[in-house]
């Protein structure tokens, strides 16, 4: 039978992704932290605790990385660790930061760091976080001190992690730890701070460090109504689709603000990114009226769901949602990228398929920078506890014990080969041989 490869360009950055609060384990100084304590909000009251213990030794995940062939890796930085109180920075958190990263570029692997991923300090909330103005200038200075400290060892930055997940998440559905302000008064409150947050991390950072690149990772969906559906439901999913996937980018794009109080423009907003980081999951089906929630009716009755029915899995989709961004004429990273599957089942062909679709991508010369799968290692899944495991890596969290998952032996043939082979289906995923690699001559879109 002839072979397939499909080779991806030598620049290619090959990573994957963590954050602080899912990984590091102990982070007390957080509201995550208090959130977890309360009965019933984490399924089954299970408890972050030291995650995967990085605080104490990210460093045998760092050597995992690198065994595995990436040359990236996404991580978060915890404000609440770095400012555990208004004003009163930790030498000493900065100082464990600071050697991670020295440990990343010792091991080849260039670090993306995140600023805020779904996590705050407590004092923050109790002053109103993202409801209250103060948020910025609190944001700003806890930036310009990362950057000062160091800003020398990141090349790479997100300045707010899923923002609309964030916001759903914190103020509509309850999920997330809350300040005093739920409902839509409160969500429609924080878009305005989060988004001057941003601007003001942007800037910070590009005054220190104008050669650092800045983004913002955005998690964006497939959303789109059933065929055959009604033309109101399609006018609702579209609306529903640019509120979700498009709106941010627009509002940094231009500068301006999209709530129904009203069109405003935001100072020093528009153009504030230097790239957009995707984060690409699943595909959900919308309709009109909407039935249990705006997101309702969510797939087909055949469709590959995987664990905890966190989604579909839908690989031409991010080839989708990757054209979808070409009218913002920036680079693009795929900054987040998995399924939650703790026996493997589905992850093999997952990462080949959804590779695949960036492959495809590249082809057409779209401008797809890298690729960061998540999770290097299983971590704590915010309200799912440990209940769904994104890892390339099996993680047991009573024993800290580590086990390389078929799919992160996988993963380290394609980063170490800079492709996808057929061969690779052979051995962890043959569905694809009728699939993916069906009558496929050799192709090369290296420059
Ligand atoms: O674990 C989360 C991450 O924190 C943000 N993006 C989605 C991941 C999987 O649900």
């Amino acid at each position: 039978m002839a072979r397939a490869q499909l080779l991806f360009p030598k620049d290619f950055l090959w990573g994957t992704a963590t954050a602080a609060y899912q990984v590091e384990g102990n982070n007390r100084n957080s509201d995550w932290w208090a959130w977890e304590q309360g009965d019933g909000r984490i399924l089954h009251n299970q408890k972050s605790g030291l995650a995967s213990n990085w605080w104490a030794n990210a460093e045998q995940d760092l050597d995992i990385a690198a065994e595995m062939g990436n040359n990236a890796h996404r991580l978060s930085l915890e404000w609440s660790r770095i400012e555990p109180e208004p004003s009163v920075f930790d030498a000493a958190a900065l100082g464990r930061y600071r050697e991670i990263l020295q440990g990343m570029h010792q091991r080849g692997i260039e670090p993306m760091v995140t600023l805020h991923h779904f996590s705050n300090p407590l004092w923050l909330v109790e002053k109103g976080d993202f409801n209250s103005a103060v948020v910025v200038d609190y944001f700003r200075r806890y930036t310009a001190k990362v950057v000062d400290v160091l800003g020398d060892l990141i090349p790479k930055w997100i300045t707010i992690n899923e923002p609309m997940v964030y916001i759903f998440m914190r103020y509509l559905n309850g999920a997330f730890p809350v300040g005093q302000h739920r409902g839509w008064t409160g969500a429609l409150g924080a878009i305005p701070n989060l988004l001057r947050c941003h601007a003001a991390a942007y800037h910070t950072i590009k005054e220190r460090r104008p050669e650092a690149l800045v983004g913002v990772a955005k998690n964006m969906a497939v959303l789109q109504a059933r065929p055959g559906s009604t033309a109101l439901s399609r006018w609702w999913a579209g609306r529903v689709s640019w509120l979700f996937n498009h709106m941010w980018l627009d509002s940094l794009a231009n500068g301006r603000l999209y709530l129904p109080v009203g069109r405003r423009t935001i100072p020093h907003l528009a153009g504030s990114y230097d790239f957009i980081g995707l984060n690409y999951y699943t595909r959900f089906y919308v309709n009109f009226p909407p039935r249990g929630g705006l997101l309702s009716d969510r797939w087909e009755p055949d469709a590959v769901v995987s664990d905890g029915n966190y989604g579909e899995i839908y690989p031409a989709g991010l080839f989708q949602i990757i054209e979808s961004l070409l009218p913002y004429k920036k680079p693009i990273y795929i900054t987040e990228n998995g399924v939650p599957d703790k026996d493997d089942r589905l992850r093999p062909s997952f990462l080949m398929t959804h590779l695949r679709e960036i492959w495809r991508a590249l082809s057409f010369c779209y401008p797809v920078m890298g690729y960061y799968h998540w999770s290097l290692v299983d971590n704590f899944e915010w309200d799912r506890g440990w209940t769904q495991r994104f890892g390339l890596i099996e993680l047991n969290p009573e024993t800290q014990e580590r086990t390389w998952r078929e799919s992160g032996r996988l993963y380290q043939e394609i980063c170490r080969s800079r492709s996808l082979t057929s061969r690779q289906a052979e051995k962890y995923a043959p569905e694809l041989l009728q699939t993916i690699f069906r009558g496929e001559a050799p192709v090369d879109v290296s420059p």
